[in-house]
């Protein structure tokens, strides 16, 4: 069976050239911030690949097929379509063989671009242990993902919506490598600390692909985590989000809100108790992944 792979004209040509591409996922856009920002971020972001010199490859499944990199006019559809499936890999074959159309979360992004020979993934935030997963079971199968698909992802660490410790717990018993870049502590989203250190840390981009090219020499499977702090200027304290992060959480548990609708329902409520300065934190975060991502890219191959 030939593969439903399509590449943009952008990434078509960046392949022909050698130049390194860079994988963005799309339930970010769908699922992760309100239109407009959504777009205006998505664009923004691509801008940022291409001013470090690799090109974005924005990955979602549309009529049956992976795209690898959408053009403006499906970017701009994408980022405006209303109750589209939120893919992970549980779902992925499923939306490619009935032709519906999905955004992919970090775990789908990560298939589709080792598919595609993409090495590095920037996004804001991934999946984990969601709090009272010892009763809720609730762990995202990006860390799953992480253990055996060899893509480095590029992240601000993870959201204090989640158990971070035990986030932490199921990464290293998957023998997923967790690498902060350029300080100690593990990054928490929104805030730069987390206050719990970080399993490795490197400072440079290179060593950060030289380590993913040896984890796949040593006949190892899987990625690894990039744990990329957001930018001191656009930081927002844990101590400010956590009263705003117990409620939302509340919330969500007395409306019953399970499944995959766990993490957007969260995201949602977080951003209309700040006012919306979650979302501008959000955005410099992305942005700061994808430069570091581009940088990474320039050392694989
Ligand atoms: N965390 C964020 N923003 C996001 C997501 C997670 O800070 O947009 C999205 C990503 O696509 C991630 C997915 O892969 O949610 C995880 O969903 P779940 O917890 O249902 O696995
Ligand atoms: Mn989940």
């Amino acid at each position: 069976m030939k593969l439903p792979l399509v590449f943009s004209a952008e990434v078509t040509a960046a392949r022909a050239a050698g130049t390194p591409v860079v994988a963005l996922e799309s339930t970010i856009i769908t699922h992760g911030m309100p239109w407009p920002q959504n777009y205006e971020t998505a664009k923004l972001v691509e801008d940022d690949i291409r001013k470090g010199g690799a090109v974005p490859a924005t990955i979602a499944i549309l009529n049956g097929a992976i795209h690898i990199g959408l053009d403006d006019a499906r970017l701009a559809e994408l980022a405006q379509m209303k109750n589209v499936a939120k893919l992970s890999r549980a779902d992925l074959a499923v939306a490619l063989a009935t032709g519906i159309a999905g955004a992919t979360t970090v775990a789908c992004t990560m298939i589709c671009a080792h598919l595609a020979g993409i090495q590095v993934f920037a996004t804001g935030g991934i999946g984990g242990v969601h709090q009272g997963a010892e009763s809720s079971f609730d762990i995202s199968a990006d860390l799953m993902e992480l253990a055996q698909t060899p893509v480095t992802v590029v992240a601000a660490g993870a959201k204090a919506i989640l158990d971070i410790p035990k986030t932490l717990e199921v990464l290293e018993t998957q023998g997923v490598p967790v690498i902060a870049y350029g300080q100690d502590e593990f990054p928490a989203f929104w805030s730069r600390k987390s206050g719990i250190p970080a399993p490795l840390r490197l400072d440079e981009p290179a060593q950060i692909a030289a380590a993913q090219k040896m984890r796949t020499a040593l006949g190892l499977p899987g990625g690894q985590l990039v744990a990329n702090p957001v930018p001191v200027e656009s930081e927002i304290s844990r101590d400010a989000l956590a009263p705003i992060i117990a409620a939302a959480q509340a919330r969500a548990t007395a409306e019953g809100i399970s499944g995959k609708a766990v993490t957007p329902f969260l995201l949602g409520a977080i951003l209309e108790a700040t006012d919306g300065a979650s979302l501008a934190t959000n955005i410099a975060l992305v942005r700061n992944n994808a430069r570091l991502a581009a940088e990474i890219a320039q050392h694989f191959g």
